[in-house]
């Protein structure tokens, strides 16, 4: 960036590039909290890790880094499972471990993103404990049904739909006499946004973090936010005979719903809000896995930009350099004008780039990634070319590869891309005293 702007005459998308916002020419770093870096020897990275190696994100020339969650969370995802949406896990920190790794980003002039995981809570959650027992106004907080009965009298679910974890998106609650939806885990109850209250209290999560100096949020799996409340069945998508896993039906009325769309220019409000009384720019970047329409559709509705998954999605180890520069030009020609593109190789969800291809080409889309126009976001542990591990189905800790039973858990746990940071040849590759980690190095 810094050379960028002494040599005056660049210009991106016509627009001379020092007239840019900062986050539209970005090289953006995921950190995974918990294999980053360890600072107590628990075995499990923390912030005050982070705080500790953001000098290591100054020498690559990263200008921002968004956390997976380190909110308070009984792990069932991984953080992606919510009790507290203001809080700091104890596991991860505190609240002030939390604003000291803000202040010292901020005197190192790197942005800091957070993760905004908005489709759903932990079941654990006390807006949830307080639905399950019918308590107003939090009853109506979740998607709960009663069921569908069947001609001979019995009660069964609402309907046909899945988790994307594997199995039906239902589960029956005694307490309540009904089910309750959830699009992930059991224990990952969907948010109801048809009620008002809860629109209202996840815009106050947005606020109460940009108040803490937050740049911006990256959006958790936006496209399963609404639901059509129709509850009708799904139709077979034709893909797999397996009726357990999520491919099996073509998923109409649970994801990419208008309404979503709606809600998503909603939180760009808040933002605009927020930066006019603040003189600030916040950035709201979407994760959809969607089709190149639908995909396209989030930057017209106030998403800074959806991510950019083609080089995951749309490549292989056989591609060739044609097929690169397809996929490169359909982003550029679909994104609507003016808009910011960005490119993303990897992530927590899908298997390290020198594990899909072979490290010659890992090395070659890295650099292409920081080549091309826009934001380009690296998952942390891919500078150094790091491997995908092999893990047992004894030592599997994804909750989507325990599901997926001993025989597939190896085509469906993310375990093998997590695994923690190697930084040096020390103890546990210098990511822990302890020689023993929540997953092996
Ligand atoms: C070392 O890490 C393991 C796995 O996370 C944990 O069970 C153990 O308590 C840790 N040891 C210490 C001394 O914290
Ligand atoms: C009613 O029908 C459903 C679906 O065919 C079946 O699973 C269930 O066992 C039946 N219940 C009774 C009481 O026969
Ligand atoms: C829900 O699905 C029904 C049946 O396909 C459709 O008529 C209705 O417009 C949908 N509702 C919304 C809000 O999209
Ligand atoms: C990427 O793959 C999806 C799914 O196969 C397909 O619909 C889309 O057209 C592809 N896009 C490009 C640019 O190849
Ligand atoms: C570990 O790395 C240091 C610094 O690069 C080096 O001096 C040392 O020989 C290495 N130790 C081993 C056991 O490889
Ligand atoms: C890439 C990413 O963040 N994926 C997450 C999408 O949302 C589900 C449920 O919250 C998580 O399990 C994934 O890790
Ligand atoms: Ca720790
Ligand atoms: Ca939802």
């Amino acid at each position: 960036m810094k050379l960028l702007f002494t040599l005056g005459l660049l210009t991106f998308a016509g627009i001379p590039i020092n007239c840019l916002e900062w986050w539209q020419s970005m090289s953006l770093y995921q950190i995974y909290p918990r294999s980053f870096k360890d600072s107590d020897g628990d075995g499990v990275g923390d912030l005050k890790g982070i705080e500790e190696k953001l000098p290591h994100l100054v020498n690559l020339g990263v200008d921002a880094f968004w956390i997976s969650p380190t909110y308070p969370s009984p792990m069932i995802d991984f953080g992606y499972d919510i009790s507290d949406f203001k809080g700091v896990d104890p596991m991860f920190g505190t609240m002030e471990d939390f604003e000291n790794l803000i202040k010292t980003a901020q005197k190192l002039s790197l942005k800091v993103i957070m993760d905004y995981v908005p489709n759903h809570t932990s079941d654990q959650h006390e807006w949830f404990q307080k639905s399950l027992k019918n308590i107003a106004p939090y009853n109506d907080y979740y998607v709960w049904h009663p069921g569908k009965k069947l001609s001979n009298g019995t009660m069964a679910k609402p309907n046909n739909w899945l988790s994307v974890f594997g199995g039906p998106a239902w589960t029956w609650r005694d307490e309540r006499q009904a089910y309750y939806l959830h699009q992930f885990d059991p224990a990952q109850p969907d948010l109801n946004y048809h009620n008002e209250k809860v629109v209202q209290e996840m815009k106050d999560v947005l606020v109460f973090w940009l108040e803490k100096g937050v740049n911006g949020f990256r959006v958790d799996a936006i496209p399963h936010l609404f639901e059509n409340t129709s509850y009708l069945d799904e139709p077979l998508a034709g893909n797999t005979d397996n009726p357990e896993t999520y491919g099996y039906l073509d998923h109409i009325y649970t994801t990419n719903q208008q309404e979503t769309y709606e809600m998503v220019q909603q939180w760009r409000d808040v933002f605009d809000a927020f930066d006019a009384a603040n003189g600030v720019t916040s950035v709201m970047m979407t994760e959809a896995y969607a089709s190149p329409e639908l995909t396209m559709k989030y930057y017209n509705y106030g998403s800074h930009f959806p991510f950019n998954f083609l080089f995951i999605e749309n490549l292989s180890k056989s591609s060739s350099a044609g097929d690169y520069k397809n996929i490169i030009d359909s982003w550029m020609k679909d994104m609507p004008a003016g808009c910011t593109a960005n490119w993303v190789a990897g992530n927590h969800d899908k298997p390290r780039l020198v594990s899909r291809y072979d490290e010659n080409i890992a090395q070659a889309i890295s650099v292409m990634l920081l080549l091309l126009p826009g934001v380009s976001v690296a998952y942390n542990g891919e500078e150094i070319g790091m491997e995908n591990k092999w893990i047992s189905y004894e030592d599997t800790q994804d909750p989507q590869g325990c599901n997926a039973g001993k025989e597939n858990y190896e085509s469906m746990s993310r375990d093998p891309e997590r695994t923690p940071f190697q930084w040096d040849n020390t103890t546990s590759a210098g990511f822990s005293t302890n020689s023993t980690t929540w997953l092996p190095v």
